[in-house]
């Protein structure tokens, strides 16, 4: 009795030293711009997809988050650190979740791939047009089809309310709106899915012992210390929305520890899927972590998305969760 009654103790202190770290964290961070905004926007969009779908049990509604976040190194800040990520995984991932029928909530840093646009390259972007009669401008024949589908997919999703777009560029800002998202998916229960594509960074410096000013260059070595971003996966998985569905990311660039690293996430955080990929071949395949297998995905052809089979299996995967839940909900 003695022994079990030590061992919740420890995990009790666990949970208060990470629930301490994460009231600290979100205590002194700059507070969310466009907060109310945001979260406005937010309860219309669910709202409006409860509407949409035939019971409230079908409403299938996705938080895909996409880019990496940066950590600032001065409140007025002038030089911060990156997270690498161009957003491609989010955006293509984006398009086809709305594809299969499911509602998008794209959280995104700022300047990344966009859903749909993807494809338009953003520097030769003006050599999609060319002036025509008068003042007129038109769509070169050489690119008419691309920007017809992408003009023509994107408003689809965005009149059918399939799309709700909501963008962050620091740690801070991310880590806030992913909760705000997450609390405001709770009422979708087995029917939401968490799809955390977004490279978010590990360590920051505190808001409180940042510099204010820009860091002056006179001063020598610079010498600055970062901490760990308190690990908000668990609060997210087990607190802020419990019943969802969990798919997170794991990048390496060492693929002789990706698969193990994989595994460790996806007991340490409860997830239902890790996505294991490595850096250079991340586009062309890679491996979908569960409790009881390994599965490899990879694209067929080279002009092809990995995306689109990866979509696929997750789908079914969420598919027979919800099924599991129902089932266990009607022998309670
Ligand atoms: C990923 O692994 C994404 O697939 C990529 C996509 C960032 C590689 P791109 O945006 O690349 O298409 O250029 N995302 C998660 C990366 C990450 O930082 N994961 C953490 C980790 O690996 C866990 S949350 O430790």
């Amino acid at each position: 009795m003695e022994s079990v009654n030590n061992s919740m103790d420890g995990c009790d202190d666990i949970q208060g030293v990470l629930s301490t770290e994460v009231k600290s964290f979100f205590d002194s961070a700059p507070p969310l711009k466009d907060y109310d905004h945001f979260s406005e926007k937010l309860k219309l969009f669910i709202s409006q997809n409860f509407q949409r779908s035939e019971n409230q049990n079908s409403t299938r509604i996705v938080c895909v988050t996409s880019g990496g976040t940066t950590v600032p190194l001065e409140q007025r800040c002038v030089r911060y650190l990156d997270n690498f990520s161009s957003g491609h995984r989010g955006a293509t991932s984006t398009e086809y979740f709305i594809k299969s029928g499911y509602a998008v909530i794209f959280l995104y840093r700022r300047g990344t791939c966009q859903p749909y646009s993807r494809n338009l390259g953003e520097e030769t972007f003006l050599e999609y047009f060319e002036p025509s009669k008068g003042t007129e401008i038109q769509v070169r024949q050489s690119h008419d089809e691309e920007v017809k589908n992408a003009v023509r997919d994107y408003h689809t999703a965005a009149e059918k309310g399939m799309l709700l777009k909501l963008p962050f560029t620091t740690i801070f800002e991310y880590l806030q709106l992913l909760k705000l998202v997450a609390l405001s998916m709770k009422c979708i229960g087995s029917g939401g899915i968490f799809y955390l594509a977004a490279a978010a960074s590990d360590f920051f410096v505190p808001w409180d012992s940042m510099a204010e000013h820009k860091i002056q260059s006179s001063g020598g070595p610079l010498d600055m210390r970062l901490i760990p971003v308190p690990k908000l996966l668990s609060v997210l998985r087990n607190e802020w929305a419990p019943s969802a569905f969990y798919i997170s990311f794991k990048l390496e660039t060492d693929s002789e520890i990706l698969l193990n690293k994989a595994d460790m996430a996806l007991k340490k955080y409860g997830m239902h899927a890790v996505v294991a990929n490595e850096l250079t071949t991340r586009k062309e395949e890679v491996v979908v972590v569960t409790s009881n297998k390994k599965i490899t995905v990879r694209r067929c052809h080279q002009d092809e998305d990995v995306e689109k089979p990866l979509i696929e299996l997750l789908i079914m995967q969420h598919s027979q969760y919800i099924q599991q839940k129902q089932l266990g909900n009607a022998y309670l």
